[in-house]
């Protein structure tokens, strides 16, 4: 069973239409606002460094007003920001009215997760780099835990990239950090493993969208799995896929700026329709959108 469904007409954005001239368009960050749905994808330029862009739609499939100007220009005054920010990801802290977004920003010394925050979604605030490098595929999950802020994040400790879970009281001191995900040796997620969409809350407990890379001939193969957290405590795993859920099939995930890459970064989810939408970035290379129904998803989890 095909737990997600791809829109007919992917890929929803790509660097075709694009109003300026960009090597690619994906990984986008997503949420609503304001009536709409807001991406915030990745845009890379032509000397191969990213920035991010907002793109609006009314109903999340079509019609997205790209705006001309930059979102958030990457500025190498920051340290951490030498070559670029890349992969947001957006949650919307309720009791604080603000949005914090999570991304990657490369510093000398290699990938580091960063935060900024907005409430319009055209002002953007920087709260600097809050983890040492490595680190990347982070996000906080919307809601604090025993007054404390969480983050997935995926560190490369001794050469091993799982996904960790850290918690912080004020976003700039971090502990308690476990490993969450680890990579499972001789299996699709065998290589590394990230954290795609920020965690979603439902009846079940969080639910994780990752992805994860074998080595192949080709190159690394990214695919999607799902896994599903306690609500209360999340450093409990209580499910996770033994398959992957969503692969590269399509031309426009197998080939592309990375060939074979489908990378899940925003999420969009309807309680009430039952509807999630993913929003993922395609070979590095464009935007695309699959639909999931909740109850199906958590039916086929609950199952694993
Ligand atoms: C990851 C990140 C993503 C990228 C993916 C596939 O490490 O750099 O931005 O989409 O690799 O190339």
């Amino acid at each position: 069973m095909n737990l997600f469904k791809r829109y007919d007409k992917n890929p929803i954005i790509s660097p075709r239409e694009f109003p300026y001239k960009v090597s690619g368009v994906f990984n986008p960050g997503a949420i609503k606002f304001d009536g709409h749905t807001v991406l915030l994808p990745r845009v890379e330029d032509l000397r191969g460094f990213s920035h991010f862009c907002v793109a609006k739609s009314e109903n999340g499939i079509t019609d997205w007003r790209i705006e001309r100007n930059p979102a958030l220009e990457f500025n190498s005054k920051y340290n951490e920001e030498r070559w670029g920010i890349e992969d947001p990801r957006i949650v919307y802290m309720k009791g604080e009215k603000r949005y914090l977004i999570t991304y990657v920003s490369f510093s000398q010394g290699g990938p580091v997760v960063s935060v900024m925050s907005t409430k319009d979604f055209r002002n953007f605030k920087r709260h600097g780099a809050i983890l040492p490098p490595e680190d990347k595929d982070a996000s906080l999950f919307p809601e604090k835990f025993n007054g404390l802020y969480a983050l997935i994040h995926r560190p490369i400790v001794r050469g091993q990239a799982h996904i960790w879970i850290s918690f912080s009281p004020d976003l700039r001191y971090w502990g308690d950090s476990r490993v969450l995900l680890p990579t499972r040796p001789g299996w699709w997620d065998s290589h590394h493993v990230g954290l795609g969409t920020p965690p979603i809350k439902t009846k079940e407990g969080w639910l994780i969208i990752y992805h994860g890379a074998r080595i192949t001939a080709s190159g690394a193969l990214y695919r999607v799995g799902l896994a599903l957290l306690d609500l209360y405590e999340p450093w409990k795993v209580v499910r996770r896929s033994k398959e992957w859920i969503l692969g590269p099939e399509e031309t426009y995930e197998m080939v592309g700026v990375s060939d074979a890459v489908v990378f899940p970064t925003g999420a969009v989810y309807d309680e009430n329709e039952d509807k999630l939408m993913l929003y993922y970035g395609a070979a590095d290379y464009s935007v695309c959108l699959a639909e999931g129904k909740m109850s199906e998803i958590l039916k086929f989890l609950m199952k694993e």
